[in-house]
Formats: structure tokens, sequence, C-alpha cells
């Protein structure tokens, strides 16, 4: 895994901030910041009431549940006091997970930075940094590289759980997601591997290495919401503190997105059903949230 020793945060810019206009609507500032930088950060974005469902929906979830399944990893390093933990596709079987996809103004206020007519729901992705784990640090990666998914309108809206200090905040490059080029997957595990990876993407830069890369991050207060491009670099060291560092990512579609047949082991490993190459996400899986 690479090193996250190689820049110091002094050295990295902010993430764009923004409070959004309405409950609904985060407002034209915070789009165009998302469409230049393919980032931001939303304050306030979950108030108590949701945050208190989610808190309730985490106690409902029991990892050894779904001990073995690939929606559910629990990732060790050695000599650290706690483990990193993360799960997806909760909403499935969690009334509660449910209750913020369907009913909560989630997916109005995310949707708007999306500028999109219809509106999917993806996944969910629950991570857990336990307290001292040091060395669970999350590599440089695009979420794109994981997806069995066509298209540009594809954001991860990332609630922060606790407090968050800039020591275990997430570090984004800028203006990274305008390429367009998907780099291959990483596992965020780095004893696995995805099986049957796309080899002719090239493999993440290490711009921890690069002191010309424009690595952006932010802290957050419990409630805060970071909202990402599918195609931006990002990464997050270990969490080295005494306290938890968690955060629930509701990921969403728009218009322009399609499903790809993609070759190897994708993830979420989920495929959707009866999807065709090309053609629309709808599903159950993947339900459609705002019909446009
Ligand atoms: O929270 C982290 O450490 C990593 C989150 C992340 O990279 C993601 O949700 O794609």
């Amino acid at each position: 895994m690479a090193s996250l020793d190689a820049r110091t945060t002094e050295t990295m810019g902010a993430v764009r901030a923004f409070v959004p206009e309405s409950r609904e609507d985060v407002g034209p500032a915070a789009i165009e910041a998302y469409r230049r930088d393919g980032v931001i950060c939303l304050r306030g974005a979950m108030g108590d009431d949701w945050l208190s469902v989610i808190a309730d929906a985490i106690d409902l979830f029991r990892p050894e549940q779904v001990e073995g399944d690939e929606r559910n990893v629990i990732i060790r390093g050695d000599g650290d006091d706690g483990a990193f933990q993360y799960s997806t596709m909760m909403w499935r079987h969690n009334p509660l997970f449910r209750r913020v996809v369907f009913e909560s103004h989630a997916p109005d206020l995310f949707g708007s930075v999306l500028e999109t007519r219809r509106l999917n729901f993806f996944y969910d992705f629950l991570l857990i940094k336990h307290p001292g784990c040091r060395s669970a640090s999350t590599p440089w990666h695009q979420d794109m590289s994981y997806y069995a998914l066509h298209g540009t309108q594809i954001i991860n809206c990332w609630i922060a759980l606790d407090d968050i200090p800039v020591d275990t905040a997430l570090r984004f490059i800028r203006g990274s997601h305008r390429s367009g080029e998907v780099f291959r997957s990483v596992h965020f595990d780095p004893d696995r591997a995805y099986e049957g990876p796309m080899e002719e993407r090239r493999l993440p830069p290490d711009f921890d290495r690069d002191g010309e890369a424009d690595i952006v991050t932010c802290a957050m207060d419990r409630g805060d919401a970071l909202v990402w491009n599918a195609r931006t670099f990002h990464s997050a060291p270990g969490n080295h503190l005494d306290r938890r560092r968690a955060a629930l990512s509701l990921n969403f579609t728009g218009d322009d997105v399609t499903y790809f047949d993609m070759p190897g082991e994708s993830d979420p490993p989920d495929r959707g059903e009866g999807l065709v190459e090309g053609g629309p996400i709808t599903c159950e899986s993947f339900p459609l949230l705002r019909p446009g």
C-alpha cells in the first residue's frame, strides 16, 4: 500500500465547502465547484433526525450475519488495535438503511449536484475505521474502476458519522475526473485482489510521491457530506486516533448512465436483474428514485 507520509497535510489545498441552499438543493455555486473540481463538501447535509436513524441502522446491522459474503469486508493490519470494516447493499436487508434511501431528503439534495432528470440509487456503503486501525489506509483509486457502468453522472455522497479531523480525512486530486480516463481497480485490502481486473487499464499513479499533485482535503463535522465524481481520484489514511471514524456513503446515478457488461469482478458485485450492455440500469437492485 502506498505510503501516505510523503505529503503532509500542510502541503494540501482545501476541498471547497458549501452550506446547501435548502434541504433539497445544493445551489449553483456548489454545482459549479463540483463540475470543476470533481469534489465538494456540503456542511450540515444530514441533520440529527436522519443521523439518529443511521445510528440505529448500524446498531441493527450485525457483520457476523453476512460473514463470508463479499459485500462485507473486515481488514485487520498486523499490529493494529482495530479493524477497518466496510459493507455494501445493506438497504436490501436493513429496514432503517432503506428508510434513509427512500424517505430522507438525501436523494433530492445530492441528486441536485448531478443536474439530472432521472435518479437511480446505485448502492450504500458503510465504512468504519475502528480506533487504532493505523495501517488501514485507503489506496488512491477512482470508484469508476469498480463499476459495471458507463456514463459520467455518478456520485459518491460520503456522510461523516463522526467528527473527522484532517489527519484521518479523505484526500482528492482536484479536477482528476476531467480527463475521463478510468484506471484499474485496486483492492482496499492489500492482501486481496479483484478477479480478472481489466489489464488494459493503467494502474493508479502514486500521487503521494508526486510533489506537483494537486491534493485537496478537509476536516468534517458529523453530518457534513463529501460529494465526488466517480472518476475523481481519492485516498485516505488509516485511523491512528483512539476513536471511531465512520461514514455512510450513498451512491447515485443520473440520466447518462447505462449498464457495462464489465469483464471480471465488479464492486459492488451485484449486477442487477436482467440488465443488458448499454441499456438502462433500473431494476430491483438499482431502483429508480426519481423518474424525471
Ligand atoms: O473512507 C475511506 O477511507 C475511503 C472511502 C472511499 O474511498 C470510498 O468510499 O470510495
